[in-house]
C-alpha cells in the first residue's frame, strides 16, 4: 500500500502542535512532533490521535433530536437533511428576530476567521469563545496594563534567568515546546520559582516552592512587589522612560511588606526577602508567568495584574530573557494573509453580551460568554434565538450546566459541531459531526512570535465516516443562507490558494518543513525606542488604567483576605492531567486507559479527621449537586483545599468508557454561572465550596477482635 508522510498539526488539544504524520493507504501509522519545530516530541495526548480516528463512540454522521433535550433519541440523517434543517431554523430566527439573534461560539485558535466571516456574514455581532473560564482576566488585566492583550506578549521562557510561575503548571499543563524551554533553561542553571497550594509536576522541578493559602496570590505579589521597591530592585531607568503613575504605586503599596504578605499566604517572610535579592541580580532575565489561570478567585485580575507590574519592574519588556512583543508577517517586511471576515462587513448591532459597550473595559473580541446567559433570560438588549457551538462545550466549560440548560430552553435551535459527543451536543438539537484532526485540512493559519510563520493543517486520511471539514459545512451552510459570496472557494486547496495569494507563497511552499518562515533571525524591536508599541490610552504602561478609572473601576485594589472555607468545609480547586485535555479525551481508549477517572486530593490531617483513607470513596457536596469519588491523600495540598482533574463525570451514555467516571467539578460549581471579577471578567471558578465525607458506598470496615 502506499506510504506517505504529511505535514499536519496536531488537534487532540488547542495547542495545535505542528506534526508529521506517515500514513498507509488510509491507515495512520506514525504521528510525531515536526522534527523542524519539535524534535518529534510528542505528548500522550498527541500519540493517541489515531485511537480517535478509529472510535466508533463518536457522532459518525449527522443526527437531529427526536426526543426531548437531552433525552438522547437521535435520528441519523443525511448531511442534506441535517444542513438543511439548521439553516431553515436560523432562517426564521433571522426573520423574527434578526440576524443578531444568533450566538456562535468556537474555542477560538488559529482557524476563527472562518467562522468570525459566517457569523458576520450573517450579520450578528455575537460571536464568543471558553475565554472567561479560561485566560480573560489575564488578558484584561495585560490590556489595562499595556493596552496590549495577552498573546501580544510572549515569555522567553528559554533565556530566561528565573521563571515565576503563579499555578501554571507548566510541565502537566503543557505546550510541547514551551515545556522543552523550560527543561532547556533549568539545564543552563536557570531557576524557577512555583507557587501553587498543592505540590505538582512543576513544583518538584522548581528551585523553590511557595505553598500558599488558597486565593492569596494577590497577597504574595503585593508582598513581591513592596520588597522590590524596599531593595530598590527595579528597573529605574525603564520605569522613568515607559511607566505612568508609578509615585501612585509607591504610595499604595505601603502596607504590604513582605512579612505582612508571608503570613497572609502562610510561608515565611525570609524566603520573599532571599526570593528578591535573586530577582534583583537576575532581572531583566526574569519572568512573571501568570498563566492562563492564576486559579479563579475573586480578585484574579488584580492579582493578574500585580503579576504584570511585577515584570514591568523587572524591566523585562522587549529583552532577551524576558518578554517580548510578538511580530506578525508585518514586521518581517511580508504581506499577512487574505482574509475572509476582511470580506464581510461588520454588523450593526451591539453585542448582546454588553462587552465593549455596557461593559466598556472588556474586549469585544470574543466577549464574554456568561454574559449571554444573562441576555437569554432577560431578552435584553434584544431576543436570542439560536446558539451553534464549534469546537466548545459549554457545559463543561462554565459553571452549572443545570442552570445553563435552563437558560438555554428558552432559545429554538442549539447545534453542535463537534467531533465528539460534548455534554452541550447531546443536549442540542442537532449534532454536526466534524471530521478528526487526521482527516480534514484546515485553513492556512499565522503563527506570530518572534519568528512569525505561516503553517498548515492538511488531511492525512480520509474519514472514516460520514464527517465532514469545517470547512465544508460552513461553506454548505453559506451557501443556504444566501452568503456563499463570502467563501470563495470549493476545496481547501483553493482556500489556501486565496489566502495565500497577497503573500507570494503557495502551498507548494509549504511540502519541505510543513510551514514557512517568514524570517531566518528573531525580530526584535529597539528597547529604547518603544514609543507607539503600547496601545493604552496614554501610550504609556499604566499602573493607574484610564479605562478602568472610566468604568469606575479601581486600577490597584486594596488587598481583601479570602474567605475561609465554613467548618468542615473546602474550597474545590482544580487543574488539568498530562494525559487528558480538559473533558475530550476522558473517552479515548489509550488515554482512557492512562487514567481512567480523577480523585480528590485531600490533606492527610484533614482526612484523618473524616476518617478517610488513600482510595476511600467519598461523597463530595456542595449546595444542590453532589458526586462520588476515589479520594487521594496526600500532605502535599493544602489543608484548606481539595483538589480535582477537570473533565470527568461525563454524562453521555454513548460514551462507554468515560461514562460517568468519576465526577465533575463544573456540576458542583452551582450558582457560580454568572458570578465574575467585574474588571477582569474571568469567572470565579474557585469560589465553590464543599463539603467531603466518607461514602456509604464504602464496604463496611470490620474490625478483627
Ligand atoms: N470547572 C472547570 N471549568 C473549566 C476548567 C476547569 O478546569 N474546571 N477549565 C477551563 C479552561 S482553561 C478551558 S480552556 C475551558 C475548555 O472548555 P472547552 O473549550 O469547552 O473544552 P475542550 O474540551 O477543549 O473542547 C470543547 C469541545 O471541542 C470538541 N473538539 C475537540 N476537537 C475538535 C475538533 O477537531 N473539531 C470540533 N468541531 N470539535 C472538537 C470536544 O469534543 C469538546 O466537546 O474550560 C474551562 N472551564
Ligand atoms: N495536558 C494538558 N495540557 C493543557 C491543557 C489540558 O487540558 N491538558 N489545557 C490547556 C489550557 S486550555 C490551559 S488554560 C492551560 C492551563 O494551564 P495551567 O494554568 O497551568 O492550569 P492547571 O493545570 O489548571 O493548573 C492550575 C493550578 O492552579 C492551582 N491553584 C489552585 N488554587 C490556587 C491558588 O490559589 N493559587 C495558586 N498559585 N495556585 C492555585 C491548582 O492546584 C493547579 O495546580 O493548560 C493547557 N495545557
Ligand atoms: S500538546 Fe500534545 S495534544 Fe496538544 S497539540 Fe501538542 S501534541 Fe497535540
Ligand atoms: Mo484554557
Amino acid at each position: 500500500m502506499a506510504k506517505k508522510s504529511v505535514w499536519s498539526m496536531c488537534g487532540m488539544c488547542t495547542v495545535r502542535c505542528p506534526i508529521r504524520v506517515e500514513t498507509e493507504g488510509n491507515e495512520v501509522t506514525w504521528i510525531e512532533g515536526n522534527p523542524h519545530l519539535l524534535e518529534g516530541a510528542l505528548c500522550a495526548k498527541g500519540s493517541a490521535g489515531h485511537a480517535l480516528l478509529t472510535d466508533e463512540e463518536r457522532p459518525l454522521q449527522p443526527l437531529i433530536r427526536k426526543g426531548g433535550r437531552g433525552a438522547g433519541r437521535w435520528e441519523k440523517v443525511s448531511w442534506y437533511t441535517a444542513l438543511d434543517y439548521v439553516a431553515e431554523r436560523l432562517q426564521a430566527a433571522i426573520k423574527s428576530h434578526g440576524p443578531e439573534s444568533i450566538i456562535m461560539s468556537c474555542r477560538g485558535g488559529p482557524f476563527v476567521d472562518l467562522l468570525k466571516a459566517f457569523i458576520q456574514g450573517l450579520g450578528s455581532p455575537n460571536f464568543t469563545n471558553h475565554d472567561s473560564a479560561c485566560g480573560r482576566n489575564v488578558h484584561h488585566a495585560s490590556l489595562s496594563v499595556y493596552g496590549l492583550g495577552r498573546k501580544d506578549l510572549i515569555y522567553d521562557v528559554k533565556k530566561c534567568r528565573h521563571l515565576v510561575l503563579f499555578g501554571r503548571n507548566i510541565l502537566s499543563s503543557l505546550r510541547i515546546a514551551e515545556l522543552n524551554q523550560v527543561l532547556d533553561m533549568l539545564d543552563a542553571g536557570g531557576k524557577l520559582t512555583y507557587v501553587d497550594v498543592r505540590q505538582t509536576m512543576t513544583g518538584i522541578k522548581a528551585t523553590r516552592f511557595f505553598q500558599v493559602r488558597p486565593g492569596t496570590d494577590y497577597a504574595l505579589a503585593l508582598g513581591m512587589i513592596h520588597e522590590v521597591l524596599r531593595q530598590g530592585a527595579y528597573d529605574k531607568e525603564f520605569i522613568a522612560r515607559y511607566v505612568a503613575d508609578f509615585d501612585k504605586l509607591e504610595e499604595f503599596i505601603q502596607p504590604y511588606t513582605a512579612e505582612w504578605a508571608a503570613v497572609e499566604c502562610g510561608i515565611k517572610g525570609k524566603w520573599l526577602q532571599e526570593f528578591v535579592q535573586e530577582i534583583g541580580a537576575e532581572r531583566p532575565k526574569v519572568v512573571f508567568h501568570p498563566g492562563w489561570m492564576l486559579s479563579r478567585y475573586r480578585d484574579s485580575f488584580y492579582a493578574c495584574r500585580a503579576l504584570h507590574l511585577l515584570n514591568v519592574l523587572m524591566g523585562n519588556v522587549e529583552t532577551e530573557g524576558g518578554q517580548i512583543l510578538v511580530k506578525g508577517p508585518g514586521d518581517c517586511g511580508a504581506k499577512g494573509l487574505r482574509t475572509l471576515a476582511g470580506l464581510v462587513p461588520k454588523p450593526a448591532a451591539k453585542r448582546a453580551d454588553g462587552a465593549g459597550w455596557k461593559y466598556p473595559h472588556f474586549d469585544k473580541g470574543p466577549g464574554l460568554f456568561q454574559l449571554f446567559y444573562d441576555a437569554i433570560r432577560t431578552g435584553e438588549p434584544y431576543p436570542l434565538k439560536a446558539l451553534i457551538c464549534v469546537r466548545h462545550d459549554p457545559f463543561s466549560c462554565f459553571p452549572d450546566p443545570q442552570a445553563q440548560k435552563e437558560a438555554l430552553d428558552k432559545l429554538d435551535l442549539l447545534v453542535s459541531i463537534d467531533t465528539h459527543f460534548s455534554e452541550f451536543g447531546w443536549y442540542s438539537d442537532v449534532i454536526l459531526p466534524e471530521s478528526t484532526y487526521l482527516e480534514r485540512s484546515s485553513l492556512v493559519a499565522t503563527q506570530k512570535g518572534v519568528k512569525p510563520r505561516f503553517i498548515m493543517r492538511q488531511q492525512a486520511v480520509e474519514p472514516r465516516y460520514d464527517t465532514k471539514s469545517l470547512i465544508e459545512i460552513v461553506k454548505l451552510l453559506a451557501e443556504r443562507l444566501g452568503i456563499g459570496q463570502y467563501f470563495p472557494f470549493s476545496s481547501p486547496e483553493e482556500l489556501w490558494a486565496w489566502q495565500l495569494e497577497p503573500t507570494g507563497f503557495t502551498a507548494k511552499d509549504f511540502e519541505a518543513k510543513g510551514f514557512v518562515s517568514l524570517t531566518d533571525k528573531p525580530i526584535m524591536f529597539d528597547r529604547a525606542n518603544l514609543d507607539g508599541k503600547f496601545k493604552t490610552p496614554s501610550g504609556k504602561i499604566e499602573i493607574i488604567s484610564q479605562k478602568l478609572t472610566e468604568a469606575g473601576l479601581p486600577s490597584l485594589k486594596p488587598y481583601e483576605s479570602p474567605a475561609k472555607p465554613p467548618k468542615g468545609q473546602f474550597r474545590l480547586v482544580f487543574g488539568r492531567s498530562p494525559v487528558h485535555a480538559h473533558s475530550h479525551t476522558v473517552n479515548n481508549p489509550l488515554l482512557h486507559e492512562l487514567m481512567p477517572e480523577n480523585t480528590i486530593w485531600i490533606n492527610k490531617r484533614q482526612a484523618a479527621k473524616l476518617g478517610v483513607a488513600e482510595g476511600d470513596l467519598v461523597d463530595v457536596i456542595s449546595e444542590g449537586a453532589t458526586g462520588t469519588i476515589k479520594a487521594h491523600v496526600t500532605e502535599f495540598i493544602h489543608p484548606e483545599a481539595v483538589y480535582m482533574v477537570h473533565g470527568f463525570g461525563r454524562q453521555v451514555p454513548l460514551q462507554t468508557r468515560a461514562y460517568h467516571a468519576g465526577i465533575a467539578d463544573q456540576k458542583l460549581m452551582q450558582g457560580l454561572l454568572t458570578e465574575m471579577d467585574p474588571a477582569g471578567g474571568g469567572l470565579c471558578l474557585c469560589e465553590c465550596f464543599v463539603t467531603v465525607r466518607r461514602s456509604a458506598k464504602n464496604p463496611k470496615r470490620t474490625v478483627e477482635l
